[in-house]
């Protein structure tokens, strides 16, 4: 079973992948280059190609801006099957977006210091790819500074999202109390993720109508951090995002060390991460649901929702082992039922829960990768094991789909594997996870 999945999977990326270097995340669906999508794709890439992965992170890195911004698409062409393309987005209006790539305006978690680890990695540290690492390590620390410059507004550590597309769980109910504070116009626009797939696994009409509202407010400021930090009406510390990046720079730290170069860039990360572990643990995290909570900026408060990025902070050694202890005991009353498969992504105690819609409960194959990187480090094999299992046994049932539902058994006697199919950070954190 395992080299046929392999096998499959394989197939999978190399038919997303493209002339011009890089790897959509599924035909049509989603035809451009995504951040964290293509972090996760290169770690696929890694095990068999090493030469693609190097190439992933390239094309991406060479859409960076000026001041270190990563962007959370890369239009490297024009295609009429997505909305909204880089005629809405229009990066061009911040003086310094790239001049060569045309982008979104957002950004999503930042994956890419733990993929150059992972690369070295996987190659058995391979000095060709020590080099590619020296080539481009600049160009993520760049990145680090420029959240921690930009988008940390209290100067804790911790970074700012404005957008819920720059959080990677779009449409997670967290939003839900952020939507009623803003009253968008009905837009008139021509959806395309419903051509694809059905409309019941996907975002609703209204809720676009708010994802379009936040962007048109940053453009009106050309993107200007600090306009945008004082005028949106999303600002959300979430616990995910800023796990990602307090594990890639753990994993910068590490790498300027084997290079032995970048000693001050070193000291600079380490100080911020200290820092921002200290935040996630007084800020994000909430004893009595026992769980790291996403911080509303606006409202000043936690949301009080738990989800699949609850438990991101343990890839990045955030809780202390008693902390851990209590994550677990969440993890496992809430999301691990004998009826469930692990993990979903969205509370399924909580009324708001949905097992077949995007980030209101599915199952996504990048959070089970980051939950069970976390419960290794913290050494919880068994449910680590038990995560990585169901995620090889989902795909293996159902193929190789962006989201998967929850139940074992879905009284509704549907497909179970929702969203596109052919999902590439699905291939390719299978490849990784039967390594
Ligand atoms: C918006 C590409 C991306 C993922 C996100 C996922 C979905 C986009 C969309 O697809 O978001 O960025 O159009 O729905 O939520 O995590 O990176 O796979």
């Amino acid at each position: 079973m395992k080299e046929s999945l392999v096998k499959q999977a394989i197939e999978v990326l190399e038919n997303n992948h493209q002339d011009g270097g890089f790897t959509i995340p599924a035909q049509g669906l989603y035809p451009f280059q995504w951040k964290w999508d293509s972090g996760f794709i290169a770690i696929g890439y890694a095990h068999y190609d090493m030469g693609k992965a190097m190439q992933e992170l390239a094309s991406l890195l060479n859409a960076q801006w000026g001041n270190g911004f990563i962007p959370h698409i890369v239009f490297h062409y024009d295609s009429d099957t997505y909305f909204p393309g880089p005629d809405f987005h229009r990066s061009q209006l911040h003086p310094l977006a790239s001049k060569k790539l045309r982008s979104t305006g957002l950004v999503q978690p930042p994956v890419l210091g733990f993929v150059l680890e992972k690369l070295y990695e996987v190659s058995n540290r391979n000095p060709t790819v020590l080099g590619f690492i020296d080539d481009q390590i600049d160009k993520v620390y760049e990145n680090h500074v420029y959240f921690y410059e930009n988008r940390d507004i209290n100067n804790e550590g911790l970074v700012y999202i404005y957008h819920n597309w720059e959080s990677g769980t779009d449409n997670s109910p967290m939003w839900d109390d952020i939507w009623p504070t803003m009253n968008p116009p009905e837009y008139e626009f021509e959806r395309k993720d419903t051509t694809h797939v059905d409309p019941s696994q996907r975002p609703t009409k209204r809720e676009y109508d708010h994802y379009l509202y936040i962007i048109e407010i940053a453009k009106q400021y050309n993107y200007d951090d600090a306009k945008i930090a004082q005028h949106s009406p999303f600002l959300v510390l979430d616990p995910l995002f800023n796990a990602m990046l307090l594990r890639s720079n753990e994993a910068l730290i590490k790498l300027y060390g084997l290079l032995k170069r970048g000693e001050g860039k070193a000291q600079y990360l380490k100080e911020k991460h200290a820092l921002g572990v200290q935040g996630m643990n007084t800020k994000l995290y909430h004893e009595s649901s026992g769980a790291y909570l996403h911080f509303d900026l606006r409202s000043n408060t936690l949301l009080p929702y738990i989800s699949s990025s609850s438990f991101a902070p343990l890839y990045a050694g955030v809780p202390s082992g008693e902390r851990a202890q209590q994550l677990i005991q969440t993890l496992k009353e809430k999301f691990g039922g004998e009826d469930k498969y692990l993990c979903a992504s969205f509370d399924p105690t909580h009324e708001k829960f949905n097992p077949k819609k995007y980030w209101r409960g599915p199952v996504w194959i990048n959070m089970n990768w980051i939950i069970y990187q976390g419960l290794k480090r913290y050494g919880f094999e068994d449910l680590a094991t038990r995560v990585k299992n169901e995620s090889i046994e989902l795909v293996a049932k159902h193929s190789f789909y962006e989201y998967f539902d929850c139940r074992k058994v879905n009284p509704d006697g549907d497909s179970n594997a929702y969203g596109g199919n052919n999902f590439s950070w699905t291939a390719s954190l299978l490849i990784d996870f039967l390594n």
